[in-house]
C-alpha cells in the first residue's frame, strides 16, 4: 500500500532531518506523527517515528536530569495576558501578527506554528500581551500548552468561519482543552475546581470573514454560543474588526485606569495606574507609594461618574472607575 505522504508530512520530516538540538528533533518528530496519514500503509512509518519519540525524549530526560526546559513558559508583560487559541489554520498567527509587532508565521498549511510567539497589542493606552500558539488539535496537543493556557487571564478562541462545519470545529478544541483541564466559560468567579480543572474567560473570534458562506456560519456560532461568549467575526487578511478583538480583550480583564495629577497641573494620560475592577482610593495611594496607605488623609476626583462634581472630596474607601483622575492629600 503506498504511504501516501502529504507536502505538511514531508516538511516535518525535511525540518526534522535539519534540526541540531535534541529539543528540536523531539519537536519536529512529535510534528511527523501528528501530521503522517493516519493508514495501513504507514503503520510501519508510525511506529518507527513513535520509537524515535521515545528515544529522544529519554536521551533528552537523562541530559538535563529532572528539570526539562518548558518551551511554553512566557513571560508575562503588560496589564495581562491572553492565550490565542484554535484549530489549525484557522489564521491565530495572521491575527496576532496584524495586532502586535510580533513576527508570527502564517503559511496555508497545517502545524505552521510549533512554539509561543508572545506579541503586544495596544489598546488605548495600555499593552496587553497576546500569545500565538500552535493548533488544538486530535493528533497531537502538548499537554504543556494547555498548561500555560490554563494560567492565562483569558482565551481568544479563534476558528474558521470557511469550515464546512465550524461549530464541530470548536467542540473539537474545547473538549481538548478540557481533556486536560482547560474550561473555557464566561466568566470565571471560581478560578479552579475541587478536581483541579482552571475556568478560563473566554471569547470567540470568527476569522475569514469576508469569505462566502462567512456570515451564514457566523450566525451559526453566534446562535449556538452567543449567550454564554461573546462572538464576533474579523478578517486578518482585509483588517477588519480587529479593534473589536482589542476592545474585548481589555474588557475581559476587568481593570480600570486610574490617573494621578498634582494640585493646579494637568493628569498625565499616557501613563494610567492599572487597578482591578472595584479598587479604591486607597488602592491607588497604595499602589503608587507603600507610606501613603498611612498617611493619605483624602483624595479629590475629577470623574465622568455625574454623581461626582470636579474635585470633589472622596474619602480613602471610594471605590473608583475607568477614567478617574486623582489629586492625593497626605
Ligand atoms: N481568506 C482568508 N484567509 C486567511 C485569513 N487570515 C489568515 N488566512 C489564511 O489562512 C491560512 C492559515 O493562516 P495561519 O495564520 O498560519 O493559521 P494558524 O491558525 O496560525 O495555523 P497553525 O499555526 O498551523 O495552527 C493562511 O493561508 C492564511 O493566509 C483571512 O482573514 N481570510
Ligand atoms: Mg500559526
Amino acid at each position: 500500500m503506498p504511504a501516501n505522504l502529504t507536502p505538511e508530512y514531508r516538511e516535518n520530516e525535511r525540518k526534522f532531518r535539519e534540526a541540531r538540538d535534541p529539543e528540536e528533533k523531539l519537536r519536529y518528530l512529535e510534528l511527523m506523527l501528528a501530521t503522517i496519514p493516519k493508514h495501513k500503509g504507514t503503520d510501519h512509518m508510525q511506529g518507527d517515528i513513535k520509537r524515535r519519540i521515545s528515544q529522544t525524549r529519554a536521551a533528552l530526560e537523562k541530559k538535563s536530569g529532572l528539570k526539562r526546559h518548558n518551551p511554553f513558559k512566557v513571560e508575562r508583560e503588560g496589564i495581562g495576558q491572553f492565550a490565542v487559541v484554535g484549530a489549525a489554520n484557522v489564521g491565530k498567527s495572521a491575527i496576532v501578527g496584524k495586532l502586535t509587532n510580533a513576527k508570527t508565521t502564517v503559511a496555508d498549511y497545517a502545524f505552521t506554528t510549533t512554539k509561543p510567539v508572545p506579541g503586544m497589542m495596544p489598546f488605548e493606552n495600555v499593552q496587553i500581551q497576546i500569545v500565538d500558539l500552535p493548533p488544538v488539535s486530535e493528533e497531537f496537543t502538548e499537554p504543556a500548552m494547555v498548561g500555560m493556557i490554563r494560567n492565562t487571564d483569558g482565551v481568544i478562541l479563534v476558528f474558521d468561519l470557511t469550515s464546512a462545519d465550524p461549530a464541530a470545529q470548536i467542540e473539537g478544541v474545547r473538549g481538548l482543552l478540557l481533556k486536560y483541564k482547560a474550561k473555557l466559560c464566561c466568566s470565571a468567579e471560581e478560578r479552579y475546581t475541587l478536581d483541579g480543572i482552571a475556568h478560563l474567560k473566554a471569547f470567540f473570534v470568527g476569522n475569514k470573514l469576508e469569505s462566502a458562506a462567512a456570515e451564514e456560519n457566523l450566525k451559526i456560532i453566534t446562535d449556538l454560543y452567543g449567550a454564554d461568549f461573546s462572538v464576533f467575526g474579523v478578517s486578518a487578511e482585509r483588517e477588519f474588526g480587529l479593534d473589536e478583538i482589542r476592545r474585548t480583550a481589555f474588557e475581559m480583564l476587568d481593570v480600570i485606569r486610574v490617573y494621578t495629577k498634582s494640585p493646579g497641573k494637568k493628569p498625565d494620560f499616557d501613563e494610567p495606574v492599572v487597578l482591578k475592577r472595584g479598587a479604591t482610593v486607597i488602592d491607588f495611594g497604595a499602589s503608587i507609594h507603600k507610606d501613603f496607605a498611612k498617611s493619605l488623609k483624602f483624595a479629590r476626583i475629577w470623574s465622568k461618574d455625574p454623581t461626582k462634581f470636579e474635585g470633589q472630596k472622596v474619602n480613602r474607601d471610594e471605590v473608583l472607575f475607568d477614567g478617574d483622575v486623582l489629586e492625593l492629600h497626605i
